[in-house]
């Protein structure tokens, strides 16, 4: 009898899976007036091999989290200039800092105030002075769980690629910076051909078997640096950040003549699968919504021109 797998067990196994990437070490920001506990504290949490940035002012915490990646903040609750609570509302209001999660260190221990600051939008409390193992343990699980949910919520549950709403805001963050850099960027839509009938024929298990090949294929042989999502069901996105539209076009050729050359096989027959791209670029193109409509009517173009090809 095989031991039972946990929840967070199995949520793990699936994110190393989908992400195979070793895992980053876990970011912390820890905010406290107390400039030596700041400090004490970001070096036990580096010494459990962490990155902890220590800061003593409260009004350099927006301003840092805009270049470090934090994956929770550790905050003092009484600060000369802004309270911890203070402090938690403003970063609550911020989009990008809706759900990074912030931890209370403070020597308060009336329970009232502690669910007060809880209240706007904290996930907990941890009361000083705080043994060192405790602190590792408190952050350490909290960072990777939401980790998990994270990842959970901008990937694709079949394929582990980026789901819609992450390529689209990726494309969009990729325009920006494209605008701002002045470099080009392309976007493709990418469509398996007669899908319906290979479903229809090998059965829908075997048709998800074709999508996750698919996009392995595209995750192995498109740069680190590409993103790929899974736009919905047999359509995939990729946002290419650099290239100009004849790189593309000829980047995602090769692909395409790579995933035609594969062979499948459903219950002792052999069956190949081919796609259809549309391609549209930055910035002949110059908003998210007028790639993704120029992307979509090359794509209309490429099925009606006979499938199997790129069109721009
Ligand atoms: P075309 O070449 O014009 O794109 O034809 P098509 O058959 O691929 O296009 P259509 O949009 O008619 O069919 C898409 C099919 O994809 C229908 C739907 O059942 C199937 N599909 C969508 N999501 C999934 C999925 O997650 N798994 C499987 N197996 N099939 C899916
Ligand atoms: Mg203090
Ligand atoms: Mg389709
Ligand atoms: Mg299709």
């Amino acid at each position: 009898c095989t031991k039972p797998i946990k929840t967070v067990e199995l949520l793990e196994f699936l994110d190393r899976l989908t992400n195979p990437h070793p895992p980053e070490p876990i970011n912390v920001l820890v905010v406290d007036d107390d400039r030596e506990l700041a400090q004490f504290h970001a070096t036990v949490l580096e010494e459990a091999g962490m990155v902890a940035k220590a800061v003593s002012d409260p009004e350099q915490v927006l301003s840092l989290l805009d270049t470090f990646d934090a994956d929770l903040v550790l905050m003092d609750m009484y600060m000369p200039d802004c309270s911890g609570p203070e402090l938690s509302r403003i970063l609550r209001q911020i989009p990008g800092h809706v759900s990074l999660p912030i931890i209370y260190v403070s020597s308060e221990t009336d329970l009232k105030r502690q669910h007060q600051a809880l209240a706007v939008g904290a996930d907990g409390f941890l009361t000083k002075p705080i043994e060192p193992a405790r602190l590792i343990a408190e952050v350490g699980l909290r960072a990777e769980r939401m980790r998990i949910l994270h990842s959970l919520m901008v990937r694709d549950g079949l394929t582990g690629l980026f789901n819609h709403n992450a390529i689209m805001q990726f494309l969009e963050v990729a325009v920006a910076n494209a605008r701002r850099a002045g470099t080009s960027l392309c976007f493709a839509m990418i469509d398996v051909d007669h899908f319906k009938s290979v479903n229809d024929t090998y059965g829908h298990p075997t048709g998800d078997q074709v999508l996750m090949a698919l996009s392995r294929t595209l995750r192995l042989r498109l740069r680190e640096d590409d993103l790929v999502g899974r736009y919905g069901g047999e359509e995939f996105a990729v946002v290419l950040s650099g290239v100009d539209v004849e790189q593309a076009k000829h980047i995602l050729d090769a692909l395409r003549i790579s995933f035609a050359g594969v062979t499948f096989f459903s219950d002792g027959q052999e069956f190949r699968c081919t796609f259809s791209v549309g391609v549209s670029d930055f910035p002949t193109f110059d908003s998210p919504d007028a790639m993704t409509e120029a992307a979509d009517r090359a794509l209309y173009r490429a099925k009606k021109g006979g499938r199997n090809r790129v069109e721009v």
